[in-house]
Order: structure tokens, then C-alpha cells, then sequence
């Protein structure tokens, strides 16, 4: 059953231009993009969107890095969106993230680590809802 995850190509992506190769890499993994967008968005919309790291000593430096530049968003959708989506993406550290995965190629650090993937489906539903109106979804 197809499945739908959601995406961000983060400003360190975006300002050490990988965008076209990452996207290349989505697309050659199968994923249709139901839905893209480049946007600058402000802190408070990041604390927003992050509100479940509230409470984690590196809340406030990703949010600002979040908003520290344009990013794309994005609607990504294939069988296993989600899994897929997370395995193609690697480890959350690059340093850790396994041999041919997007952070691993892409990602500059830590926090700044070129894409963001849905972890769960109740996770993937807020956050195509925060970003994205159901009739940019058709
Ligand atoms: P993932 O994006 O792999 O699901 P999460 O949900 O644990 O990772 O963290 C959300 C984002 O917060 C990460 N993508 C990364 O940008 C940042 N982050 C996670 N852990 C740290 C940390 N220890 N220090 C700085 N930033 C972090």
C-alpha cells in the first residue's frame, strides 16, 4: 500500500548545493514527490514543527539553524515511504550513518544534517498537516 512520509532538504543541504543530487537520490529510490516547496521559515515555525525536542538542550541552536535559511519541504510517497525514506537518509550523526546514505554524503554535523524524514506514521500525518494543505497533496 503506497504510504506517504514528510521530508525537509535543510539549509546546510541547500546552501552547499546538494539539492538536484538529493533529489536525484529520492527519485531514483522509487519516491513520487507528491508535494515540494522552497521556503525561509522563521524560528517560532520551527519551534513548531520540533515542539517534541522542546525540552532538549539543542532545541533553540536547531531551530535557529532551521530558520537560518531557505530550505525545501517536501511529500514524498512510495511503498514503505517511511522506512525507506529513513534508511536512504542514514543515522541522525553522519559520522555514524552508513556508507552511501544521504547524511553520510551530505550532511555537514549533528544538527546540521542535510534532510529530515517522518520516524512514525502519526509522525508523518502532523507533519505533512503543519506544512502542507490537502489541496496541494492531490
Ligand atoms: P532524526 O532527524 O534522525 O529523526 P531526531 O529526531 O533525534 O533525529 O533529531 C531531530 C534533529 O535534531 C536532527 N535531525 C538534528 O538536526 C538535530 N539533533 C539531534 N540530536 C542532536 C544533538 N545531539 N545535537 C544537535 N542537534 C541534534
Amino acid at each position: 500500500m503506497l504510504e506517504r512520509t514528510f521530508s525537509i532538504v535543510k539549509p546546510d543541504a541547500v546552501r552547499n548545493g546538494f539539492v538536484s543530487a538529493i533529489l536525484a537520490e529520492i527519485d531514483k529510490a522509487g519516491f513520487r514527490i507528491v508535494a515540494i516547496r522552497k521556503e525561509s521559515i522563521t524560528k517560532r515555525e520551527a519551534e513548531g514543527f520540533y515542539a517534541v525536542h522542546r525540552d532538549k538542550p539543542f532545541f533553540s541552536s536547531l531551530t535557529d539553524f532551521m530558520a537560518s535559511g531557505p530550505l525545501f519541504l517536501m511529500v514524498l510517497e512510495k511503498e514503505n515511504a517511511i522506512a525507506d525514506l529513513r534508511r536512504l537518509m542514514g543515522a541522525t550523526n553522519p559520522a555514524h550513518a552508513e556508507e552511501g546514505t544521504l547524511r553520510r554524503k551530505f550532511a555537514a554535523s549533528l544538527q546540521e544534517n542535510a534532510i529530515h524524514g517522518s520516524d512514525a506514521k502519526e509522525t508523518a500525518a502532523f507533519e505533512i498537516g503543519y506544512w502542507f494543505a490537502g489541496y496541494e497533496l492531490i
